[in-house]
């Protein structure tokens, strides 16, 4: 139905031209397009085909930064139309979610931690690039329930086993639901470093966090 505007989407983010994606964003949102689709059906078609390009030696770092600013800018348009999708109120669990060390990717990292704020749950997020002390000791200052760790780099999903790994080593383990994701993260992986759960997009992470925490 919103087919051609997807197409749009897509080709903004394709193009690097922010000013074009948020507009669109804009015009989404007065159409009633649901923000979610917006973002899955238009935008991430667009990063993945850039992504893809990258991967093959067709496109080069500027478009890959160009595209994920363009991306981060109609993201962060939709970002409070997300937030507005929330309808419970009730306090679900209190999240710790970060992007591990050496990792800078941010956009699929940010949409999980919005749309698990958006569907009740308490989320502290630390942003990119984090240090294993850091996530341990804000859980742990927090008392929160769940470690959420994104990673999109085949070279930094090690860095969720070390976490995991410390929490062992400190007899703290046992305190912690743990739940990661990103595009290189699979059924196996999570086997291999003893973690709780994955989900390879954002309203999976939502259902499995509330899966854990025994609310739904
Ligand atoms: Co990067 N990059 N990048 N990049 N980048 C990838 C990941 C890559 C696959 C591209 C490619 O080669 N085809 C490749 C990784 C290869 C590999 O490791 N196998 C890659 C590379 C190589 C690099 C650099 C090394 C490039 C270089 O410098 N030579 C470099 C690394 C920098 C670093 O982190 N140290 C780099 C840099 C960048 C930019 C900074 C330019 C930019 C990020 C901008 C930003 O975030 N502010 C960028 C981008 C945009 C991408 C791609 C194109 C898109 C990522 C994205 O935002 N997707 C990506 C290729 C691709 O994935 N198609 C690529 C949209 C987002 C909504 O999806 O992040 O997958 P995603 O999140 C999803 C799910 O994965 C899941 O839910 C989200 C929502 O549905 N999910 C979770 C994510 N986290 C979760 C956590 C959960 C649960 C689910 O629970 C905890």
């Amino acid at each position: 139905m919103h087919e051609n505007m997807f197409g749009r989407m897509a080709q903004s983010i394709i193009d690097g031209d922010g000013d074009q994606a948020v507009a669109l964003a804009r015009e989404s949102i007065s159409a009633g397009i649901p923000p979610l689709e917006a973002i899955t059906k238009g935008y991430v078609s667009g990063i993945d085909s850039v992504g893809a390009a990258f991967g093959r030696g067709e496109a080069f770092l500027p478009e890959l930064v160009m595209a994920g600013e363009a991306m981060k800018a109609a993201v962060a348009q939709l970002d409070p139309e997300l937030k507005k999708l929330g309808t419970e109120r009730k306090m679900l669990g209190k999240v710790v979610i970060a992007t591990v060390e050496g990792d800078i990717h941010e956009i699929g990292k940010s949409l999980v931690a919005t749309m698990l704020s958006a569907s009740g749950f308490d989320v502290r997020d630390l942003g990119v690039d984090v240090a294993l002390d850091k996530i341990i000791g804000t859980a742990l200052d927090a008392k929160a329930d769940v470690i959420a760790m994104s990673a999109l780099l085949t070279t930094t999903m090690v860095k969720q086993r070390e976490v995991i790994e410390e929490l062992e080593k400190e007899g703290l383990r046992g305190r912690f639901k743990i739940i990661v994701g990103g595009a290189p993260v699979t059924a196996d992986w999570v086997r291999t470093i003893r973690a709780d759960g994955y989900s390879e997009d954002a309203i999976g992470a939502v259902n499995l966090t509330k899966r854990m925490m025994g609310v739904s």
